[in-house]
């Protein structure tokens, strides 16, 4: 079988999974040759068929940028992938998991672009005048494969389990360097399920942005103004189903949803 025919039957795999709620068995499990480098031509290509889809880019994510989520997954190095506008969902509002299959929450930082980055080597400063604003997130997760089980080249090539997102609206800029401190709690069903804050990503989440610009920079790709960008889950993700409300509390505002 060609290297591209194997593509895109992994492809058509990840995009079966997903619509018929079937998950699969990671691919790395049966071939053992399945590289990081070949997992992203997988999500490349998936990416080009939602786009042809009709589907628009809303930007991207960086995936277990802390050792909470590298611990929860088993898999220890940062990775991304992208998000589209139709995964966004209104805060305050019910999130429908009846397409999802086994979906998690997290609570991240997210960045939203007022420049491009990755047209020149990218530096933190350059991040930072960059980033327009800062804001509150939370991410669920949907992993396409049996028992949320991947290696690597597994996760990057499901488009790093992405499924739906979550925006604040109060601009986090003005903590400055005590954004990294800010405390936030992620309840279900009025329990404390976990806490984390911002340091858990990578010590500072423009780090994560940093080192996404980095990645698009050596692939000779740009983030565009307007890009949101998810930084990373701070704590493990946690289980949700019909029925459970979901609050990720920030200092300033909090996330929340009921499950239907
Ligand atoms: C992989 C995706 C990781 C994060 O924020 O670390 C991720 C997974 O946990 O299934 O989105
Ligand atoms: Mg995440």
């Amino acid at each position: 079988m060609s290297l591209s025919t194997n593509r895109m039957d992994k492809v058509t795999a990840l995009r079966e999974a997903r619509r018929n709620k079937q998950p699969i068995v990671a691919f790395s499990g049966n071939e053992a040759e399945f590289t990081l480098e070949e997992g992203y031509a997988v999500q490349r290509a998936l990416l080009e068929m939602a786009l042809a889809d009709g589907e628009e880019l809303a930007g991207f994510k960086m995936g277990l940028t802390s050792r909470a989520k590298q611990r929860d997954v088993g898999v220890d190095s940062a990775i991304h992938g992208f998000i589209l506008k139709s995964q966004e969902e209104e805060k305050g509002g019910t999130v429908n998991l009846g397409h999802r299959i086994h979906p998690r929450v997290e609570p991240e930082v997210a960045a939203v672009l007022g420049k491009p980055l990755g047209e020149t080597p990218p530096t933190l400063r350059e991040v930072r005048l960059a980033v327009s604003g800062l804001f509150p997130a939370l991410e669920i997760l949907d992993s396409r494969y049996q028992g949320f089980s991947f290696r690597l080249p597994d996760v990057v090539a499901d488009n790093t389990s992405a499924s739906g997102f979550m925006l604040g609206h109060q601009d986090l800029t003005g903590y400055g360097g005590e954004l990294p401190w800010l405390g936030v709690s992620m309840k279900k069903n009025g329990e404390l399920i976990d806490t984390g804050c911002p340091a858990a990503v990578f010590g500072d989440p423009l780090l994560s942005v940093l080192a996404l610009a980095k990645e698009f920079y050596k692939a000779g790709r740009v983030l565009s103004p307007g890009s949101v960008i998810l930084t990373g889950g701070l704590t493990a993700a946690m289980p949700i189903t019909p029925g459970d409300f979901v609050e990720v509390i920030w200092p300033n505002e909090s996330l929340s949803f009921r499950c239907i």
